[in-house]
């Protein structure tokens, strides 16, 4: 792993943008579960016949706890080594950073990294299902029109918001370098932003303890916590 370590940092050195593409595995050490895999949020469920538009219809008490109980997790839950070793280094002078996250738990942000493109949404804001009205209280149930609100994730089969949409191709694509930390890349068109930046000749750095990528310049086998302060101490 040293090998692999020392390779990224000689890379860094000659590079000043640098796009860090995070998945679920990032959070992992806080004790956020990930979603597939052993001791997966999803296991023994179908995520694509439950984190869906037509689930929360169907069920939207339930979806409504399992958000509710997420949330409860994730105030819990504390930055890790690794979420700080990148926060400070984001707010630093040496490279110009930007995260582009499928998370949706807000601890990059906790962590002080203020470039932050949410491409999945966030546990922290809801809006109704109806009439796309936000509600910041997220103890309210209903809208004002009569509509179910909900979390603003981004659910199977919905389209990813625009403009952070619009924002990750471009951190990706003006990127000398991308950091991919914690994503088994199964989930699109998040995933397809990996393999846009490898197509363009752009170095990737994979960070997995179950290396998932197949365009990979490096792969440093390890966990999120472990390996990243390392990497930018
Ligand atoms: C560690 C670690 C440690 C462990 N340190 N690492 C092209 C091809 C095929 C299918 C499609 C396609 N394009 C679209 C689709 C359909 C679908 C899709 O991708 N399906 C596939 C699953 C087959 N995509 C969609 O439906 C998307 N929408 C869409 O395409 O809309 C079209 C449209 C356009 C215009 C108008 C209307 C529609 C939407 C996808 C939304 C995904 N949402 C979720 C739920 C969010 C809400 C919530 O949190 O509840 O997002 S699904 C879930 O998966 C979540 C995650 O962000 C996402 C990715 O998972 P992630 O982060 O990679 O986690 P895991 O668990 O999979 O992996 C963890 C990794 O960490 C592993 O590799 C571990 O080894 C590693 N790890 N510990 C570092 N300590």
């Amino acid at each position: 792993m040293s090998t692999e370590i020392n390779a990224v940092r000689e890379m860094l050195q000659s590079v000043e943008k640098v796009a860090v593409f995070t998945g679920a595995g990032m959070s992992a050490e806080s004790g956020i579960p990930t979603f597939r895999g052993d001791g997966g949020l999803w296991r023994g469920r179908k995520p694509e016949e439950w984190a869906t538009p037509e689930a929360f219809m169907q069920s939207p008490e339930e979806v409504r706890e399992f958000y509710q109980w997420r949330r409860g997790i994730v105030e819990e839950a504390q930055p890790h080594a690794g979420h700080l070793a990148l926060g400070n280094w984001s707010s630093g002078d040496s490279h110009h950073v930007e995260v582009v996250t499928q998370n949706v738990d807000g601890l990059h942000q906790r962590s002080g990294c203020s470039r932050v493109w949410e491409l999945h949404g966030s546990l922290w804001s809801q809006h109704c299902h109806d009439c796309g009205t936000p509600e910041s209280d997220l103890e309210k149930t209903h809208c004002p029109c009569g509509g179910r609100l909900r979390p603003s994730v981004v659910w199977f089969g919905e389209g990813l918001p625009s403009e952070v949409w619009a924002e990750s191709e471009r951190v990706m694509r003006e990127s000398e370098l991308v950091l991919v930390i914690g994503t088994s890349a199964v989930v699109y068109p998040a995933a397809g932003l990996v393999g846009m930046a490898a197509g363009a000749g752009i170095p990737v750095v994979e960070i997995n303890p179950q290396p998932a990528l197949d365009s990979q310049t490096v792969c440093i086998t390890g966990t999120a916590a472990q390996v990243i302060p390392i990497l930018l101490e």
